[in-house]
């Protein structure tokens, strides 16, 4: 059977693009190149000394592991050398890093990302993964990357994608014409078509939230989850619940099998925990473009939601279609507010 690779997959499905004319092609391929580096880091974690807290934490006041460094700039330096990318927000860096340089200048997109998304679970093996967004930029080319780049909706990405760090290594974008699957070959260094035209089953049993914040979490939330842990139980097991704590991971499960991943608003998080920018908008286009939905919980599709600032934090219910709408109907009918629990531990 031949295989696809990469790098022939955008060429050949660089027609689709009349205007891109290779631009998206190269920044899509520098983006593989910094996956392949940082996978590399990510398999020897464990041996060699990049592990471990550099006694610096990131804007959000948390601690910044060294293979979150290593990955951020990797992957700044990869789409900076493209000449198609001007600037770039990342959860790792407080403001946008826009390139002084003439090549980079000249760029017509902006990339907005997570470069090692789940850092928290590094040294004890399980996935992690890098997730990303390409818009086109709206300030004139020949100049830095300017703010007014990185706050445009969701619905303005030209393509998204993530790579999971796992017991493979996959690539998964869209560029708005379905969802494609690259698993890397290490014995060839390329990332080889594995998951051609993925869909998500409009339905699934599985249900991914943490569910230690239970009392943290709105009436609706609560009742939703009940619903899911007492549906058809005289038939024999309803839902199932599994929870990774690495949204790659959770939501690449879900992806394949079906399934709804939530990270709602809670008491403690009263805006929700996941970032707009680079976690929720991202996902949302690549679910979307697998058939599946993505809202606020409230009514409202992530990509419709207003970004107001780089690290904006939103609520985040995604998955398959029948259950992101049927969870909806609980947070309708039970409320979506975060509860007042500061009585709780008197
Ligand atoms: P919690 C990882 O830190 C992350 O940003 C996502 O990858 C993950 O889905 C979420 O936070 C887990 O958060 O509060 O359940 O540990």
């Amino acid at each position: 059977m031949s295989v696809t690779t990469l790098n022939e997959f955008i060429i050949e499905r660089q027609a689709d693009f009349p205007y891109a004319k290779g631009e998206l092609t190269r920044l899509l391929t520098h983006m593989s190149v910094a996956a392949k580096v940082v996978n590399r880091e990510v398999n020897k974690a464990g041996l060699v000394d990049i592990l471990g807290e550099i006694g610096k934490s990131n804007v959000h006041g948390e601690d910044q592991k060294k293979l979150d460094v290593y990955a951020d700039e990797k992957f700044i330096n990869s789409l900076k050398s493209s000449g198609e990318c001007c600037g770039i927000a990342s959860e790792e860096n407080k403001d946008i890093v826009s390139f002084d340089e003439e090549l980079p200048k000249q760029g017509r997109y902006i990339v907005t990302m997570d470069p090692l998304d789940g850092s928290s679970n590094i040294d004890v093996n399980v996935s992690i993964g890098t997730i990303f967004s390409i818009f086109r930029r709206v300030s004139p080319v020949g100049h830095k990357a300017a703010p007014e780049d990185f706050v445009q909706d969701g619905t303005k990405q030209v393509a998204a994608g993530y790579i999971i760090y796992g017991s493979s290594t996959m690539m998964v974008y869209t560029t708005g014409r379905g969802v494609n699957g690259f698993t890397l070959d290490p014995s060839i260094g390329e990332f080889c078509l594995s998951h051609p035209d993925i869909l998500i089953p409009h339905s699934g049993i599985i249900y991914s939230i943490n569910e230690g914040n239970n009392i943290k979490f709105p009436e609706g939330v609560k009742q939703y989850l009940k619903y899911c842990q007492e549906k058809d139980v005289p038939t024999g097991r309803p839902y199932t619940s599994r929870y990774i704590g690495s949204l790659v991971a959770d939501f690449h499960r879900n992806l394949l099998k079906g399934g709804i991943f939530i990270y709602p608003i809670s008491a403690g998080y009263p805006s929700g925990k996941l970032r707009l920018l680079y976690e929720c908008n991202p996902m949302a286009m690549i679910i979307e473009q697998a058939g599946g939905k993505a809202t606020d919980g409230r009514g409202t599709r992530i990509m419709d939601l207003k970004p107001e600032s780089l690290h904006q934090r939103v609520p985040f219910y995604v998955g398959s279609r029948n259950m992101v709408n049927t969870a909806e109907e609980f947070m309708k009918k039970y409320g979506w507010k975060e509860p007042d629990i500061s009585d709780i531990d008197k």
